[in-house]
C-alpha cells in the first residue's frame, strides 16, 4: 500500500535541476558500426599503435547495419593485399556494466589486432585463418571479460591479409549471456515505452507517454515531464493512485509530488494547482 511518496521518488525529483531533467541515456549516441577495406601490403608487426594502423587503413568507410558474420563481414573474394577495418561505437547501460566479450573469426594471412576505448587487446603477427568454427579457439582473435562501465565504449580490429579473403565474422557477450553477432540492433538495448531509458535501466519500463497530464478524464493540460530514472509525472501520479486507501491521501500524495515539482523548478504553481484540481475531482480513492 503506497499513500505517501517514498524516498526513491523523492530522489528522483531532487535530480532535476532547474526544470532540466533530460537523461544522459537518451543523449548518448545510437550504436554505429564502420567497415573499412582497402588494399594494402602491410604486416602486422604487433609494435603498432592505434593510430599507426589506423594511417595504414585509411579509406572511405562503409556503414553497415546489418549483423557482422560471415555474410556480410567481408564475405570474403579473390583478392590480395588487402587491410580490414572493423569500427562499432555502443553505449553499455548500468545494468549491462561489467565483463564484455568479443570474439572475431578472422581471415587475416599478416595478421590483426583487436582495440577496446582505443586500447588494444588481442593480437597476432601470424597467419590466422579461423575456417568459420568458432571452436578453432588458436585462431580467433578474443577478448575476455573486459570490464565497461555504463557509457559509450568502442571495439575496433585491424587486420591484413595477403591473399584471397575469407569470410569473417564478429560477435560479443554480456556476461555470461551468449555470443551474439555485433550489429545494431544487438547493441540496442529494448526501450519499450521509448523514453531513452533501456528497459532494464527504467524505473517505469512502461511509462504512460501521454503528451499532458491528466487524471480520471481530466486533462490538466500540464506537460507529462520524463524525470530521472525513466518515470514520467504521469506515472508517478499512478504510483500515488495504487493501492491508496482512500481519496484523501491520494490527493495528499499528489499534492506532496506536485509540492516538490514546483520546488524544483520543473512546473509552475499554475501547473501545480491544475494537477490538484483534477486530483481532488478524481474518484480515486472513494
Ligand atoms: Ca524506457
Ligand atoms: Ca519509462
Amino acid at each position: 500500500m503506497k499513500t505517501t511518496l517514498n524516498d526513491l521518488t523523492w530522489t528522483r525529483i531532487a535530480l532535476c535541476v532547474a526544470g532540466t531533467c533530460l537523461n544522459l541515456t537518451a543523449l548518448a549516441s545510437a550504436p554505429s558500426i564502420q567497415l573499412t577495406q582497402v588494399s594494402s601490403s602491410y604486416s602486422y608487426l604487433g609494435t603498432e599503435s592505434r593510430a599507426d594502423l589506423a594511417a595504414v587503413i585509411a579509406g572511405s568507410p562503409v556503414v553497415s547495419s546489418g549483423p557482422l558474420n560471415e555474410a556480410t563481414l567481408f564475405a570474403g573474394d579473390a583478392g590480395v593485399d588487402e587491410g580490414y577495418y572493423v569500427g562499432t561505437g555502443f553505449v553499455v547501460t548500468s545494468c549491462e556494466a561489467g565483463p564484455w566479450s568479443f570474439r572475431l573469426g578472422p581471415d587475416f594471412g599478416r595478421g590483426g589486432a583487436v582495440f577496446v576505448d582505443g586500447v588494444k587487446m588481442a593480437d597476432a603477427t601470424h597467419d590466422l585463418w579461423w575456417d568459420l568454427n568458432w571452436n578453432l579457439t588458436s585462431q580467433l582473435l578474443t577478448v575476455d571479460n573486459v570490464v565497461l562501465a555504463a557509457g559509450p565504449h568502442s571495439v575496433e580490429v585491424f587486420g591484413f591479409e595477403g591473399c584471397c579473403s575469407g569470410k569473417m565474422s564478429l560477435e560479443f557477450q554480456v556476461a555470461d549471456g551468449g555470443w551474439q553477432a555485433v550489429s545494431i540492433a544487438n547493441l540496442t538495448p529494448p526501450d519499450q515505452d521509448h523514453d531513452g531509458y533501456a528497459d532494464c535501466d527504467d524505473q517505469c519500463p512502461n511509462s504512460n507517454m501521454s503528451p499532458t497530464v491528466v487524471i480520471g478524464g481530466c486533462n490538466s493540460g500540464v506537460s507529462n515531464l520524463l524525470l530521472p530514472g525513466g518515470c514520467t509525472i504521469a506515472d508517478e501520479l499512478a504510483h500515488c493512485a495504487a493501492g491508496v486507501v482512500n481519496h484523501g491521501a491520494f490527493v495528499s500524495c499528489v499534492a506532496q509530488l506536485t509540492d516538490a515539482l514546483k520546488a524544483q523548478g520543473l512546473i509552475t504553481g499554475a501547473a501545480k494547482g491544475a494537477i490538484q484540481r483534477c486530483a481532488a475531482q478524481s474518484d480515486i480513492g472513494k
